[in-house]
């Protein structure tokens, strides 16, 4: 069910929470405006945004009244809205429902964190250590599972691949070699021949790339 309503996304290119967001939009054909909340200046705890998420973090989706604070569930709330990528049935659910959480688990407190570590943080050392482990553990989850599977969830994408996707294409960054992961990485080729596809740049337009 669709209406017409705009939506409004609170975002940073740097996010990779607020791109899961940014592609689902795109993916689906949703059309949005876009709100730069500028995370390298902070202004994201300043009083004017924390009206808008007392957490203080992006993204924030806005559709009418309603404000979604979560990036998993504007990925849901958008497959239930525009009837796209999303499960049809509860086995599909439980299935999708799984790479949410492998994303969260294995890639937001593994990946994301060894980029953010040698990216802005003290570079190689005991939490590089600590989170490698368990990004580790996730690639070896999900390495094998592309070598037998088109897609994460399901025969079709679904927003499953869109929450895992972004904190992949940091795989490099992260301190890994992309030749290491084979499946993976044709799984991403696959995804980013998908309709809607774009980089975070383009879906989160910011002046003064990259940010100091
Ligand atoms: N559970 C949230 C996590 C959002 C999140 O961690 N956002 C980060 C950027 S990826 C953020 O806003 N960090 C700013 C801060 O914590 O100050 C979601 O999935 O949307």
């Amino acid at each position: 069910m669709t209406d017409n309503l705009s939506y409004v996304l609170y975002g940073h290119p740097r996010s990779g929470n607020a791109y899961k967001t940014a592609l689902m939009l795109s993916m689906t054909g949703t059309p949005y405006e876009f709100e730069a909340v500028d995370l390298m200046a902070r202004t994201n705890l300043e009083s004017d945004y924390l009206e808008i998420n007392p957490l203080g973090k992006v993204p924030v989706l806005r559709h009418g009244d309603l404000l979604l604070r979560q990036s998993h569930d504007t990925l849901r709330y958008l497959a239930e809205q525009t009837g796209k990528l999303g499960p049809d049935n509860w086995m599909e659910e439980a299935r999708v429902g799984d790479w949410v959480g492998f994303a969260v688990d294995f890639l937001g407190y593994g990946l994301a964190r060894l980029r953010f570590e040698l990216l802005f943080g003290a570079g190689p050392g005991p939490v590089f250590d600590y989170f490698k482990v368990t990004a580790d553990r996730g690639l070896g989850i999900i390495e094998p599972h592309l070598a037998e599977h088109e897609w994460l969830a399901c025969e079709r994408p679904t927003f499953a691949d869109i929450a895992v996707f972004p904190v992949t294409s940091f795989l490099v960054d992260a301190g890994y070699d992309q030749a290491d992961f084979p499946a993976l990485s044709a799984w991403q080729e696959r995804f980013k021949a998908l309709p809607g596809f774009a980089w975070q740049l383009e879906l989160m337009p910011i002046e003064n790339w990259p940010p100091a």
